[in-house]
């Protein structure tokens, strides 16, 4: 199964040139950690990506809750990102048809295409959310973004069911536009088997639990040798650490070498 596949390896089987980077780029740098910068200030971002990037692979944002938004944030995330090689991940969650999943994407405020390597999208509205992020793009900038769709997500009582994971996988997988998805976000191996795509986890803790809004969380090792994660995002398990960067680097030697355990032989 594409669990026992190293990265490497798994490299060779992308359709979506970011999925392939984005192995490599675990694989050479030695990280399976995407670091949750759930925080409400630019700056603070901005620090927290410089002090936790050598340990990373991805900076998740959440573009729609800083509230010092600016374009400079934006210029200054990518020089971080390029100084310490990360991917850049806006987690959107898209929904909509794809004309306005268009817009969303590429115009407004925040112009997500144009900075953010990877976002993410609920596959509610079908194919079309992927035809939808695909549209303005220009065929230079199709290869150079890719879309994480999510199969299951970590909120207790959450309404997703066998039939939409087989379904969102079927657009993963299947048809003209697989080439632009990069992964999956999900809690399990069986969302999918394809070793070309990634699959992205969160709800990572090294104390196990919930929050007291629905969150689940599971040890870094659970995640990646008992479900299958191939990157664990992590959020509050380090934000909330009295030291960021001791706390990113544990997370990463926990997650990396659970993947190793996985794949070793
Ligand atoms: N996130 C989840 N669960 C999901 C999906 C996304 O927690 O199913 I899809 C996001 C929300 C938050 C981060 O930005 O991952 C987890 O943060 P904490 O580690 O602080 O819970």
């Amino acid at each position: 199964s594409r669990t026992k596949l190293t990265y490497e390896t798994r490299a060779n089987f992308a359709k979506n040139p970011l999925s392939k980077r984005l192995f490599t780029l675990m694989a050479t740098k030695k990280t399976n950690l995407c670091l949750a910068a759930d925080l409400n200030k630019a700056d603070d971002i901005l620090e927290l990506a410089n002090k936790c990037g050598p340990y990373i692979c991805m900076l998740k944002t959440h573009v729609d809750i800083i509230e010092d938004f600016s374009e400079g944030f934006i210029t200054n995330l990518k020089t971080v990102a390029k100084r310490h090689n990360f991917l850049i991940l806006e987690d959107r969650k898209f929904a909509d048809i794809g004309n306005t999943v268009s817009q969303q994407y590429g115009k407004g405020m925040y112009k997500i295409a144009s900075w953010a390597n990877l976002v993410t999208a609920h596959t509610l509205s079908g194919r079309s959310i992927v035809q939808g992020l695909k549209a303005g793009l220009d065929d230079n900038a199709k290869k150079q973004r890719g879309v994480f769709l999510l199969a299951e997500m970590s909120a207790k009582g959450n309404l997703i069911d066998e039939k939409y994971k087989e379904s969102s996988n079927k657009i993963a997988t299947e048809g003209g536009d697989a080439d632009f998805v990069s992964g999956v976000v999900c809690q399990s191996s069986t969302c999918f088997g394809f070793p070309g795509l990634i699959q992205l986890t969160p709800g990572v803790k090294i104390d196990e639990g919930v929050d007291n809004l629905g969150q689940q969380y599971e040890t870094p090792e659970h995640v990646v040798k008992e479900r299958g994660a191939d990157i664990g995002i992590v959020g509050r398990g380090i934000l909330q650490a009295a030291n960021v960067e001791k706390a990113a680097a544990t997370y990463r030697d926990r997650l990396w070498t659970a993947y190793l355990e996985r794949v070793a032989k």
